[in-house]
């Protein structure tokens, strides 16, 4: 993170991370699409042919606050090709929080589980921990045959500490929810790291329902709600600090 007190700005980076063809160039494009053009910035997209990701992509958001504080959330997505290994530790390196994309196919499963383990190898490379960083998984393609049901979601977010979203990014499901549950996530530690309640009159609640009244008429409390989480689950704005 970058704090410019000057500016009164932060800037935010968060990085979309997964195996190759399991969405994460998509997820950018429909938080582009759905945003309005006071918020988002050009989205940079470096494609082959064949729309796989040679480099990465970015799209900048930008959320100011009534108060004039104004947070900046740089968004980046990793090429998922295997070869494209150092460039996603490139990427990566500076991540305040990390979206898992995953593909919904059970034959997907061990290539999932091979870019979950590369995640973890790139994060020690940056010298950035798995357990400290702010995560959310989502599995995208829900509307194809042949996925991990409902019930395999749950019971694997109640395995884990990190939240589990649905998505079928093609048609806009899911797609702020995960960006949400990142976004809120994300502030959560910075500010408990930076206290930026203290330093910038940073309220998180009134932020991020300011964000999600950008995205339509969904309350920030709804978009969080559809996480599946273990019991006891991390994305309660109600909950203290
Ligand atoms: N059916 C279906 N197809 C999807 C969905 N999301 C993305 N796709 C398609 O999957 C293909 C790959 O999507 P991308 O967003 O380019 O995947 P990526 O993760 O960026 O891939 P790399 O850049 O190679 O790592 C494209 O043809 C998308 O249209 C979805 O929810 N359902
Ligand atoms: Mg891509």
């Amino acid at each position: 993170m970058q704090i410019d007190f000057s500016a009164r700005e932060i800037t935010v980076k968060l990085v979309y991370y997964g195996p190759a063809l399991s969405g994460k160039t998509t997820n950018l494009q429909s938080l582009h699409d759905q945003s309005s053009a006071e918020t988002r910035g050009r989205m940079m997209t470096l494609d082959t042919r064949d729309d796989r990701t040679l480099f990465f992509d970015m799209l900048p958001l930008t959320f100011t606050t009534e108060g004039g504080f104004a947070v900046r959330v740089k968004l980046f997505t990793v090429p998922g090709q295997v070869i494209h290994e150092s460039t996603r530790r490139l990427v990566l390196s500076g991540a305040d929080g990390v979206a898992f994309i995953a593909d919904s196919r059970v034959a997907e499963t061990q290539a999932n589980a091979a870019a979950f383990r590369d995640l973890k190898a790139n994060l020690k490379a940056n010298d950035l921990e798995l357990r400290a960083l702010p995560l959310v998984i989502q599995f995208n393609k829900r509307d194809l045959p042949d996925i991990r049901s409902d019930q395999e979601l749950a019971a694997q977010a109640e395995r884990g500490k990190e939240p589990v979203f649905r998505a079928t990014a093609v048609k806009h499901d899911g797609v702020v929810d995960t960006f949400l549950g990142l976004l809120h996530l994300t502030l959560r530690a910075l500010d408990r790291q930076n206290d930026l309640r203290g330093k910038f009159g940073f309220d998180r609640r009134s932020f991020l329902s300011a964000v999600a009244a950008r995205f339509g008429d969904v309350s920030i409390d709804a978009h969080l709600a559809r996480a599946l989480t273990a019991p006891g689950g991390e994305l309660s704005l109600a909950e203290g600090a």
